[in-house]
């Protein structure tokens, strides 16, 4: 490293001179001068992982681990390769429409790329969803399909995004016990071969709800008989619309026409997307969304007139129905965010040790040091926090889990997708500064990175929807997912060593129950600390995993540097925000009177 560091001195600094040297004597036109930068390469991206390999070290059995890695590292190689290649032929060629041919006809087909449908047969053969369904390995099946998802997703041209709404409908429709009439679409989704592999759409926004799925939702269901309905309506958002099937919502009309509102009247609904001789199935692509990111993946408005369905789960049950879908959507929208910091971040710290600026490579600056020692903190306990899910995840559907541990993957799930999303647009904003200049440019594939980041918070629920559902668990539960999550933080922390950082989060523990008791109960307005309180939950929880993997490998003082720096900051904003700002009720009239008031002319 240090002799590397002063090759890459001399070098540029000889570049440097050679480039003035020229400035002086050539008077040649056009020219652009000696020094060229040299792009910044990844190694294997499951070898050079030492936490995430450390994490599942811990967290698998070894004979598991030993026939998992081969695989891991395979696609660890594969992912800075070949389908590297393929994720930059994504990002060249965008899907396009074409809604009609050049007779007329009006065909609506969108066009992919090559080297999309290639993503869609390498997810099959690496068995990307397979591998959650078979459960070969038990509880573990799930960590070891985001092991893999982990390594895949920066460089899947926006893939992750079907295989989330994949995996959601495969986990929906085993959920309502995998209906006969959806035996052979649960049999492709979770299939391995190429040549049967389906991926599912999920078409919950329409014009009128994007978060308010409940009351914005006005397509109608019309009851044909033999279990079959007639869906029309608009939906607004329908991402990775070359999907084979999806599941979506609509209201079921009454003999007499009329429907119910809200909640209650939302039901959910399987379709394939194509009739079996290959037609839409009575659906319209209106136009391709023209987005600021996710450009590799067709979004479409879609006009249903008369789409064959059925129904799955009960009637008037849409919504808890398609929670399932719901919650394996945010896992992956966590998995995406936690994998795609993780990437910017190595390609900054690979940039910083090619790129010298006055007079030596800039990672032998410590400001700038200390900005990537940020960010590596950042990236590990979005991490962290995934990958807890997924275990968690893994426990209840294996039937291992306990009533903690399901309470425990309720509350957390919320709170996974809103940190870790914040966490990714943060560091890739601060990665691409990294590079300087070169962060703004187009070709270097930078630019694309902060906005495909930028959706994270957006799609699947935004921080605040995510935060108002932190809300609804505890509600809902009574408050028993804190009690689970109070109580499995204290346990796990038992198991470790004294340290101050131990002292800080179990006095972080008592502080958030001290808020739970005087506060919380007898608040009239919850939602206004609800940000930060879903980060004050995350906080804790990523501190103790980070405890956790410190005491377990004591010899690796990094984790404890990590755990250490985790611990100083403020862990509670919740509790940080009630003591600067006790009565909430005034500072939201404020909060109001700040941002309404009307200019005073
Ligand atoms: O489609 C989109 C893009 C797809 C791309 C996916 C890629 C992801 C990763 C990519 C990686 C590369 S984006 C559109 C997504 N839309 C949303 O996320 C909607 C956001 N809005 C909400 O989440 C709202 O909170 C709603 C819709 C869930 C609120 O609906 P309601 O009807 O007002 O909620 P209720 O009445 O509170 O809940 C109805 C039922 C209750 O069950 P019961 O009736 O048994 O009490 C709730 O407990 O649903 C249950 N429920 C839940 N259960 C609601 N939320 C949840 C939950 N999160 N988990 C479990």
């Amino acid at each position: 490293m240090v002799r590397l560091a002063s090759l890459l001195r001399n070098e540029y600094t000889a570049a440097v001179r050679c480039n003035a040297a020229r400035l002086h004597t050539d008077v040649q036109p056009l020219n652009t001068g000696q020094f060229t930068q040299t792009s910044p390469t990844l190694p294997n991206q499951y070898e050079a992982d030492w936490f995430l390999r450390l994490y599942l070290k811990l967290k698998l059995p070894k004979e598991m681990l030993t026939c998992i890695e081969p695989d891991l590292k395979a696609l660890g190689e594969a992912t800075v390769t070949s389908i590297h290649n393929l994720h930059l032929q994504c990002e060249a060629e965008p899907p396009w429409l074409e809604q009609f041919d050049a007779w007329g006809r009006r065909v609506d087909r969108i066009h992919t790329s090559p080297a999309w449908k290639e993503q869609k047969k390498i997810s099959a053969t690496e068995g990307l969803i397979a591998i959650a369904y078979e459960r070969a390995y038990g509880q573990y099946s799930r960590l070891y399909q985001m092991a893999k998802l982990y390594l895949y997703s920066p460089s899947s041209g926006l893939y992750g995004c079907p295989l989330a709404m994949t995996d959601g409908a495969a986990k929906c429709i085993s959920v309502a016990g995998i209906p006969d009439y959806m035996r052979y679409a649960y049999s492709c989704l979770t299939s391995r071969d190429p040549d049967f592999f389906w991926t599912s759409g999920q078409w919950m926004t329409e014009k009128g709800g994007g978060s308010d799925v409940a009351n914005g939702t006005s397509t109608i269901a019309y009851a044909e008989g033999d279990g079959y309905y007639a869906l029309h309506g608009y939906k607004w958002f329908s991402s990775a619309t070359d999907a084979d099937m999806s599941l979506t919502l609509a209201r079921v009309a009454a003999a007499d026409g009329s429907v119910n509102e809200g909640t209650a009247g939302l039901s959910m609904f399987f379709l394939p997307t194509r009739k079996d001789g290959g037609d839409l199935n009575n659906i319209q692509i209106i136009r391709l969304k023209n987005k600021l990111g996710t450009r590799q993946l067709p979004t479409a408005e879609l006009l249903l007139s008369g789409t064959k369905a059925q129904l799955v789960g009960k009637l008037g049950r849409g919504v808890a129905t398609i929670s399932d879908m719901l919650t394996i959507t945010r896992l992956y929208n966590s998995l995406f965010a936690s994998s795609a910091t993780r990437r910017i971040l190595e390609l900054s710290k690979a940039y910083s040790m090619e790129r010298g600026a006055f007079g030596r490579p800039i990672c032998q600056y410590p400001l700038h040091m200390r900005t990537l020692a940020k960010m590596e903190l950042q990236t590990q306990s979005s991490t962290l926090l995934t990958f807890e899910l997924a275990r968690l995840l893994g426990l209840e559907e294996s039937g291992t889990a306990t009533d903690d541990s399901r309470l425990l993957l309720r509350l957390l799930m919320p709170v996974a997708k809103l940190y870790t999303a914040k966490v990714a647009v943060g560091v890739t904003s601060e990665g691409l500064e990294c590079f300087g200049g070169q962060g703004y440019i187009e070709d270097t594939g930078l630019p694309a990175m902060l906005r495909d980041a930028q959706v994270l918070p957006i799609w699947e629920g935004t921080t605040n929807v995510l935060s108002l559902d932190v809300l609804r668990a505890i509600e809902k539960t009574k408050g028993e997912v804190i009690k689970a999550f109070t109580t499995h933080c204290q346990s796990m922390l038992s198991k470790c060593p004294a340290t101050s950082s131990k002292n800080s989060l179990l006095t972080a523990i008592d502080q958030l129950s001290h808020y739970f008791t005087n506060h919380f109960a007898t608040s009239h307005n919850k939602e206004l600390l609800a940000r930060e309180l879903s980060f004050s939950i995350g906080n804790i929880y990523i501190g103790v995993v980070f405890a956790e993997l410190s005491a377990a490998y004591a010899e690796e003082k990094t984790l404890q540097v990590s755990l250490d720096r985790w611990c100083a900051q403020d862990l509670l904003p919740v509790v940080t925000a009630v003591t600067s700002e006790p009565d909430c009720a005034v500072s939201s009239e404020e909060d109001w009177n700040m941002t309404m008031r009307p200019f005073d002319k």
